[in-house]
């Protein structure tokens, strides 16, 4: 036995991404439902050594599955959504679309997995960049409190999906070979250069991207007031996001105390010894599901004031992993 689980765009970066994870979490499925859009109808994909072939996403899949995980835009999860609920199947939207609706649960297992009590049909993913945030200073906010958050991203390629892995390759190719590089995915060419902006300008000269990690950390760790600065910026790196972050806590709290805390908190794994050059980099966190911390030092530019360094594969525990955890607890809980 199992849940009837349906994945909506199985054929993307996320969607693939999430059918491994199912496999290698031996996570107990009665029945797998692929789907995606007209286009990708009829592709063969393997889940455990049998092919699925992707289908054309309408009603009576919904009505067949306990729970659908959304790997698709914000449009087509606004779409899909009411028709999910409408036939009783609860959703795992990996968009922006509901994350800030109140009525929606917003949740990364390590840090709020209570507000899955109390979803209502759909409980969504957070935007990548935040998970990874929160993962790594949750631990740190309950220990000292958080005053103010000052955060800059060095996002990975693939955070734009399929699309975004083929123009960083291409673009180093052209580059390279002396051709014309011409942006299609990214507002700049992406080889052997770094680009900040991601998404939209939206407020006070931020991207969209910088105030998704401001307005959906606060509603995850429960802290409506915590001030937090970022800077999203795309870097030429196919997998795994990274971030430097500064912390103000409330109380004062040494870094070997944070690490103390770091090492046992749940997903995070600590990999920080400057004597030895240890610290985390993407092109070694990518195919993990952890979310790494180093260079935990004190900010010299404060008087309670952490600095640390995060990496960790945003498709993994910043999309498919993070969405994977909650359906497990869905099914532990019976909460379909
Ligand atoms: C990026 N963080 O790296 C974005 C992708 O809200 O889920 C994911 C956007 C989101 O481009």
């Amino acid at each position: 036995a199992g849940i009837r689980l349906a994945i909506v765009g199985a054929t993307g970066a996320v969607g693939q991404e999430m059918l491994k994870i199912l496999e290698e979490r031996n996570f107990a499925i009665e029945e797998l439902i692929c789907l995606a859009d007209p286009r990708e109808a009829g592709t063969k994909l393997k889940f455990k050594g049998e092919t699925v072939t992707v289908q054309s996403a309408g009603p009576e899949h919904f009505k067949k599955s306990d729970v659908a995980m959304f790997a698709v835009g914000t449009d087509i999860a606004k779409e899909m959504a009411g028709t999910a609920l409408k036939n009783d199947c609860v959703v795992i939207d990996n968009s922006y679309a509901f994350r800030l609706q109140e009525d929606v649960p917003l949740v990364v297992p390590e840090v709020n997995p209570e507000d899955i009590d109390w979803h209502k049909g759909i409980i969504a993913n957070p935007n990548c960049s935040t998970i990874i945030m929160v993962v790594a200073i949750n631990p740190i906010y309950k220990a000292a409190g958080l005053k103010r958050v000052v955060v800059s991203t060095y996002q990975a390629v693939s955070g734009a999906g399929k699309a975004g892995l083929e123009e960083l390759e291409k673009h180093s190719r052209d580059y390279l070979e002396g051709r014309e590089v011409s942006p299609e995915v990214f507002a700049y060419p992406i080889a052997f250069n770094l680009i900040p902006h991601i998404d939209v300008f939206v407020e006070d000269d931020y991207t969209r991207e910088e105030m998704k990690m401001v307005w959906e950390a606060r509603k995850i760790m429960h802290a409506p007031h915590l001030q937090i600065s970022p800077t999203a910026v795309r870097v030429p790196v196919f997998r795994s996001h990274s971030e430097s972050i500064n912390l103000e806590t409330e109380k004062p709290i040494t870094p070997e105390l944070a690490r103390q805390i770091l090492e046992k908190s749940p997903g995070v794994v600590v990999q920080d010894n400057p004597a030895e050059n240890t610290y985390p980099m993407p092109l070694f966190t990518a195919g993990t599901d952890e979310v790494y911390v180093g260079r935990i030092r004190k900010d010299i530019s404060v008087e309670n004031g952490l600095a640390i360094w995060v990496a960790a594969d945003q498709i993994r525990k910043g999309a498919a992993t993070n969405a994977v955890q909650i359906a497990e607890i869905l099914a532990a809980k019976n909460q379909y």
